[in-house]
């Protein structure tokens, strides 16, 4: 490997050990990547862009490269296994039912990454190794985190093609909504252990150099209402945010433990979506089928009063179901889905943010709330 020179004096290096450049992809092991792809692209208005199957060489799985913007997913399901990584995924999909088998971040230099990363502590679980076809290289590399979770560090600066070499380029399925339902993923959440949330919190802290944001979800709020507990890490740049979650000990069973129940351990609990206009989204998706958490008439009849005036009419917000929540920075709106598969695991968010920089805390009453009753209503509460 050659040294590159570099002007940028060593302080400001060691202020960033582990630079990343964003989100690369949202990794998903499905039983069923063909009819998930259709899935993203009818329902939450995806755009097929890269494919890998028999077709073209790859006889072990097919994947689904769909983006949105920047937001970037890959389905991958497994049609016959015959190396570790075909038998990892079809264990993981036998176990875990659908989920997030990889939250792969793109870095400016995996191999510098993975280095610190393993260096810092993680477990490595790819060496950095090269891929390359017509469209260029691309260095890659693994390390584990909570459950079968793990992070791949990806370096795309040499490739220029659909998604990775071996993908082929593939034609949208449908035509693509004329409007943009999302552009990005606004941050990935981890459900784990009883216990576990201020040691991931430190994996992060320690091994990528995240920092801890100032939202959270303490001892009091958790045994108020929301049986669980919150703390955000993000990068410099808040480019990567990866809230933490794991249960509380409250009055009703958690919606953390549910999730550890059916999902099978600790693992990916939801995606946020970065949209710029939630109402039109909103109305796309559930136009295309897409179920969202009810939240009752009573809460937009107080909203008016603490949250100031947003964008939306408050009965527009009503109409559609959506959160708003204000802190000192600006304001947010949300929504959350429903599950999008039979287990109570992975679900989905969108989020439309006007300065503030937070999660909705405003908001996790009547979430929280709205969520058990969709736990009570599998009689899981
Ligand atoms: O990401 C967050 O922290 C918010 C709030 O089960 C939240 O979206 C936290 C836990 C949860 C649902 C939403
Ligand atoms: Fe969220």
């Amino acid at each position: 490997m050659t040294e590159t020179i570099s002007h940028t004096p060593d302080t400001a290096r060691q202020a960033d050990p582990f630079p990343v450049k964003g989100m690369d992809a949202v990794v998903f092991a499905v039983g069923n990547a063909k009819q998930a792809a259709h899935y993203y692209s009818t329902a939450f208005g995806m755009k097929l862009v890269a494919y890998s199957g028999p077709e073209n060489g790859s006889r072990e799985t097919a994947s689904y490269v769909l983006t949105n913007g920047a937001a970037r997913f890959v389905l991958t399901s497994v049609i016959k296994p015959t190396t570790d990584w075909g038998r990892f995924l079809a264990e993981h999909v036998a176990e875990h039912g659908d989920g997030v088998v990889d939250l792969a971040i793109e870095v400016p230099d995996a191999r510098k990454a993975y280095a610190y990363a393993v260096e810092q502590g993680a477990t490595g679980l790819t060496e950095p190794y090269e891929i390359k076809d017509e469209h260029g290289t691309v260095v890659l590399a693994a390390i584990a985190t909570y459950g079968k979770t793990r992070h791949t560090l990806v370096d795309r600066s040499g490739y220029d093609g659909p998604y990775l070499p071996g993908f082929v380029t593939a034609k949208p399925i449908v035509e693509p909504p004329a409007k943009r339902t999302f552009q990005a993923i606004d941050h990935c959440v981890g459900n784990v252990e009883l216990g576990r949330m201020n040691d991931w919190v430190a994996f992060y802290n320690k091994v990528m150099g995240f920092t801890n944001m100032k939202e959270f979800v303490g001892d009091d709020i958790a045994t108020e209402y929301s049986a669980l507990m919150s703390k955000v890490v993000a990068d410099g740049t808040k480019k990567v945010k990866f809230p933490i979650n794991e249960p509380a000990i409250a009055k009703k069973k958690s919606q953390i433990d549910e999730y550890l129940e059916f999902y099978g351990g600790p693992g990916v609990q939801h995606i946020a979506l970065a949209t710029n206009d939630i109402v039109a989204t909103v109305r796309t998706m559930r136009a295309g089928g897409v179920q969202f958490l009810d939240v009752p008439d009573s809460y937009y009849d107080t909203l008016g009063e603490w949250v100031g005036d947003t964008r939306v009419p408050i009965d527009e917000l009503r109409e559609l179901k959506i959160l708003a929540d204000r802190d000192e920075d600006g304001y947010l709106l949300q929504i959350f889905t429903k599950p999008v598969q039979d287990r109570p695991t992975v679900f989905f968010e969108l989020i439309e943010r006007h300065g503030s920089m937070g999660f909705g805390k405003g908001n996790f009453k009547a979430l929280f709330e709205a969520i058990e009753r969709e736990q009570a209503k599998r009689g899981n509460l």
